[in-house]
């Protein structure tokens, strides 16, 4: 036994370019299979994953041997045609219909045959060989295993749908038409229009030709291509045969003898297989190129989708929010000091912005009071896939959608989660600030000495209620006090000023804190989309993109 040579390439009957070989094809529709599964549309895959499962089969058994198939109506003469072939009378005939019940087998060249006819489960007593010196002709047919079916309608067979499973796996099928049937036979109808793109491994034997002049033969011929052609079929092979006659299948002979001689027959009817569900998948292909369909999604979608999202959650308005709380905070110890004791005589500024609420809602944001965001969630997704799919074939855009929100209903919790880990630094205080406050309250207590000294110039200089020590007699000098009144105005000056300035150093770093919190954020609510809306899409457009790439080597 030995193993069918597939080859690189093959060129068509036809002619034209040279086709990848069928390992490569088969290989690519492998791929197609893989890659379409939970996507393209299951019977299809089906039928390609049974072609491959045959290919697979057929290829590691006999090459040496071609498995023809005497398919027909009953009474059409199968098993005449097959005792004239094998030139015995190894097939019951008769005029009981229908006469065969299980296939038999003929094979010219025993060796080796075995394990294919095991494989095409044709019973033991059932299987016959052809004895060599029997046949002049045997060099001719050697390695045909030639099947005698039971009627592709015959009750009896189709228990186990004998002649439909042989059909399908025969190197080449052989179609016994009565002439006086053909034309209203089931035959054409049931599978003569599924066999097109089968023409290299079909013959139609035009049998009972004993019973038709030439004329009405050569009639007849024309008729049935004509036929044939109207159902498909682009280039029918027709023999006419006769099953009593001595030379009436002859004709039949040499066409298995040269397809026996090829040992292609195999690699044909793998192909036309092949063929056929390439045939089929091509109503996956949309009208546009689909490998025009992206297979990543770009920079402004990703940026897109994670800007919805943290409107979605309220991002702008957590920042904003966390802004205002920051710039109170911070006032407290930048603020002009007198200032600050008399807010706190009317309550804690801070309480009325909601500090706690603020945590409280950057903590839950996607919980409580926000019932509408997986909504905006699936709105933002499906704005993405909208885009991404429209060239794409229905059932692949659903893939897609499908991918996109696989984690839908976790997108709301897991942001929850990730916001929650962010700090705001509310309480952070920049060492320019302890300056600051120093400052501040170096003129708050120049100010308090200068009233101090301005208080006991009057008590002591002007009303003159006693006499100072003498190491503090200046302070009773009432010519210092426009002196000290300037200090104490500049003290009150200089700190109005600081206040001012130490604000707009507040307003800086409170829009710089909103900016990091802000960013953090994103960042956080990016990476998010990243791994759970992005990665799934690109996993399916990268899948979409390979399968129409495999799709493509098969049919190039
Ligand atoms: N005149 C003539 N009679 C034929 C020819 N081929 C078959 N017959 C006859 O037609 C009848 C049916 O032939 P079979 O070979 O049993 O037909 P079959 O297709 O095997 O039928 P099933 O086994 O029932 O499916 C028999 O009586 C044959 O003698 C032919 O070429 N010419
Ligand atoms: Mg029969």
């Amino acid at each position: 036994m030995s193993t069918a040579t597939t080859g690189t390439t093959s060129t068509p009957a036809g002619g034209g370019r040279a086709r990848p070989g069928l390992g490569s094809r088969l290989a690519a529709l492998s791929r197609v299979v893989e890659l379409g599964a939970g996507t393209v549309d299951p019977p299809l895959l089906e039928e390609a994953g049974q072609v491959l499962l045959r290919a697979g089969d057929r290829l590691k058994l006999s090459s040496e041997h071609t498995v023809v198939a005497l398919a027909g109506g009953t009474g059409s003469g199968k098993s005449s045609l097959f005792n004239s072939v094998s030139g015995l009378e190894l097939s019951p005939t008769g005029v009981r219909r229908p006469t065969t019940a299980r296939t038999h087998a003929c094979v010219w060249g025993l060796e080796g045959a075995g394990p294919l006819l095991d494989w095409l489960q044709i019973q033991w007593r059932h299987r016959f060989a052809r004895a060599s010196a029997l046949d002049k002709d045997d060099g001719a047919l050697h390695g045909l295993i030639l099947l005698d079916l039971p009627d592709h309608d015959s009750i009896r067979a189709l228990t186990d749908h004998e002649a439909d499973r042989l059909i399908g796996v025969a190197d080449l099928v052989v179609w016994v038409l009565d002439p006086q049937k053909y034309a209203d036979a089931s035959t054409h109808r049931r599978y003569i229009s599924e066999l097109s793109g089968h023409d290299a491994v079909t013959v139609y034997a035009l049998n009972h030709a004993d019973r038709l002049t030439q004329e009405e033969l050569a009639e007849c011929v024309a008729d049935l291509t004509g036929l044939l052609k109207r159902e498909g079929i682009t280039d029918p092979r027709v023999v006419a045969t006769s099953a009593i006659t001595p030379r009436g299948s002859e004709g039949l002979k040499a066409v298995l003898a040269d397809t026996v001689s090829r040992r292609r027959a195999a690699i044909l009817r793998l192909e036309a297989d092949v063929e056929r569900v390439m045939r089929d998948m091509d109503v996956m292909l949309p009208e546009a190129d689909p490998l025009t369909v992206p297979p990543t999604v770009d920079g402004a979608r990703r940026v897109g989708l994670t800007d919805a999202l943290c409107d979605a959650v309220g991002v702008p308005a957590i920042g904003e929010a966390m802004e205002n709380v920051y710039a109170t905070r911070s006032q407290l110890w930048v603020g002009w000091p007198y200032a600050r004791w008399a807010n706190r005589l009317g309550g804690d500024p801070v309480k009325h912005l909601r500090l706690g609420d603020l945590r409280d809602e950057i903590r839950g944001v996607p919980g409580g009071d926000v019932s509408a965001q997986p909504a905006e969630v699936d709105n933002a997704v499906q704005a993405l896939t909208d885009g991404l799919t429209a060239d794409m074939h229905e059932s692949w855009r659903n893939g897609v959608k499908r991918a996109a929100r696989s984690n839908a209903t976790r997108i709301p919790g897991a942001m929850a989660e990730e916001l929650d880990q962010i700090a705001p630094r509310l309480d952070r205080v920049p060492p320019s600030w302890h300056l600051l406050r120093i400052w501040q309250w170096l003129l708050v207590l120049l100010f308090v000495v200068a009233v101090a000294w301005c208080g006991t110039t009057l008590v002591y200089g002007v009303m003159g209620a006693g006499t100072l020590p003498d190491g503090l007699s200046a302070l009773g000098d009432v010519g210092s006090l426009p002196w000290v009144g300037l200090i104490m105005i500049s003290a009150l000056g200089l700190g109005i000023l600081s206040a001012v300035a130490s604000r707009n150093f507040v307003v800086i770093a409170a829009g710089n804190e909103r900016e990091r919190v802000e960013r953090e954020m994103r960042r956080r609510v990016g990476a998010l989309t990243e791994s759970m809306v992005i990665a799934p899409v690109e996993r399916e457009l990268a899948r979409h993109r390979e399968f129409y790439e495999a799709l493509r080597s098969l049919r190039d």
